[in-house]
């Protein structure tokens, strides 16, 4: 009978990582899906990760690949340089929405202005991970985080920003769309459009973003499933899923 190969670990994988993200953080997930992408498309010798500062930037022990630590929010400035210095590699950032979408909302807005042919992947977990837990810009209104611990209230913080969408104000940008990491459903259809992404880059078409809809246990302070639900609940009707740009 023919052998055929059902599932196997991504090949820039590790089989033992010497960094962990925190047990039901789908971070974790997320880089496993690229790992894939990455295989799939065969071009893991080829590509460069720009990652962020945060759990996001824990991706550098997670998954084996070429990689630059960048400054906090300037992945998209490091990687703007390297795509145009490297045209035959493929070139993407990792990072979390404080570092893209707050610190770094400048050079995601420019690089994406001048349609960089580069991949951003924005995390999405509505809190700043690594610092323990502050009020990112992407919290939902009424949402905990240690700076604002009677929640998001938007006389005084404003409302969440939605980054896809911003993005999507620009005439640049060939590829936005917004995923989820909340059930298999949605991690398979997160993979697709995460490679579409790198396709898009390989075809030279320019700058493709996909924004992650992800959770931090740890710091929301629920059990993974709970966040999973909270994520269901609240946060994906706040944050709507799908292709907003496809050129
Ligand atoms: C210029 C600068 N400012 C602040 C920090 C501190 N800092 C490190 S990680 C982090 C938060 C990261 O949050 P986010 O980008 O949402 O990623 P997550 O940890 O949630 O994946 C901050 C503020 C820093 N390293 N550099
Ligand atoms: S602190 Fe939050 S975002 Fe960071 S690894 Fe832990 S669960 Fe994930």
């Amino acid at each position: 009978m023919e052998e055929v190969k059902v599932y196997s670990r991504a090949s820039s994988i590790p089989k033992n990582p010497y960094i962990g993200f925190c047990p039901g953080c789908m971070h974790s997930t997320t880089f496993k899906v690229i790992a894939e992408v990455l295989d799939e498309l065969g071009i893991v010798d080829k590509t460069i990760e720009c990652n962020g500062v945060g759990c996001s930037g824990l991706g550098l022990g997670y998954v084996y690949l070429d990689n630059v630590f960048c400054a906090h929010g300037r992945a998209c400035a490091v990687a703007t340089g390297i795509k145009r210095t490297n045209p035959d590699n493929i070139v993407f950032t990792y990072q979390g929405d404080g570092d893209g979408g707050s610190i770094g909302i400048a050079e995601t807005i420019y690089a994406a202005n001048r349609g960089e042919n580069i991949t951003m992947i924005l995390i999405n977990n509505g809190t700043y991970g690594m610092t323990g837990g502050q009020m990112a810009p992407t919290t939902l209104v009424g949402q905990k985080a240690t700076t604002a611990p009677w929640g998001r209230n938007p006389e005084e913080h404003g409302y969440p920003v939605h980054i896809a969408e911003l993005l999507d104000s620009l005439t640049a940008p060939a590829y936005i769309a917004r995923v989820a990491m909340n059930s298999v459903q949605n991690v398979r259809k997160a993979k697709a459009c995460i490679k579409k992404a790198f396709q898009y880059q390989m075809e030279g078409k320019g700058f493709s973003y996909v924004e992650v809809m992800s959770n931090c246990p740890t710091n929301w302070g629920m059990s993974p499933l709970e966040t999973l639900e909270y994520m269901e609940e609240h946060t994906l009707k706040e944050f709507k899923l799908g292709e907003i740009r496809a050129k």
